[in-house]
């Protein structure tokens, strides 16, 4: 459909609190990109499979205690460690869904206290998505839905303050999406701004890095 045999696959990434639906909107636009026959792949953050995406994991599940600093450098390590083969997925033409990214990093460490400069600092030079699809929720309506796991963050009160740091992150790549809607309208809505993102990418629109 008008792509070059050598046109880029698009950055697609979903942010927004816990239990704001990103998990389910990622599986059906990776459902409904497969549909169509274009290369798609689901990615998310943390990769809990590297060796440190397990320490983040063990850190997630409190079986394990670190230094706030610590932590935040590991969630951006485990982002690096998938820089190369994230490149080259989306060279080859593959749109990648990425189920959080470099804002999450920022918001979570950031709702913590963590300054908001330093937080971005260890970002630099990934890429840049060429969409983000925030779904917005408020932190009271995502609590009630079926209530929270046992991990870390997963409270009310810190939501509410990873809400705030979100709000501190938008630029022109975001669209924020209404995610108290029905799931369906929500997944339509996706879909149509996806479509044109990929066509943009088809069309030659370069590469970029974060933070721009
Ligand atoms: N989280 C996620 C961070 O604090 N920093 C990050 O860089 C990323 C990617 O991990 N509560 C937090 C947000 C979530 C938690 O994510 C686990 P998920 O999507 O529930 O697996």
């Amino acid at each position: 459909s008008g792509a070059n045999s050598d046109s880029r696959g698009a950055l697609v990434v979903l942010e927004g609190l816990d239990r704001c639906g990103k998990t389910t909107q990622s599986g059906r636009l990776l459902t409904y990109l497969e549909g169509l026959g274009h290369p798609a792949e689901l990615w998310r953050f943390p990769d809990r499979s590297t060796s440190v995406g397990q320490m983040i994991s063990s850190y997630l599940s409190n079986q394990s205690q670190l230094d706030d600093h610590t932590v935040h450098l590991l969630f951006s390590a485990n982002r690096w460690e998938k820089r190369s083969l994230m490149e080259t997925k989306l060279k080859s033409g593959t749109t990648l869904i990425v189920d959080r990214y470099s804002y999450s990093g920022v918001a979570f460490s950031s709702a913590k206290g963590l300054d908001f400069e330093w937080c971005k600092a260890p970002e630099i030079g990934l890429l840049a998505p060429d969409v983000v699809l925030y779904l917005n929720i408020p932190p009271e309506k995502a609590a009630e839905r079926g209530g929270y796991g046992g991990e870390r963050y997963e409270k009310l009160e810190f939501q509410r303050k990873v809400a705030q740091s979100y709000q501190n992150l938008h630029d022109a790549s975001w669209k924020i999406i209404d995610a108290s809607r029905p799931v369906e309208d929500i997944e339509k809505q996706l879909q149509e701004i996806v479509s044109d993102c990929i066509k943009t990418c088809q069309k030659g629109k370069p590469l970029s890095f974060l933070w721009s």
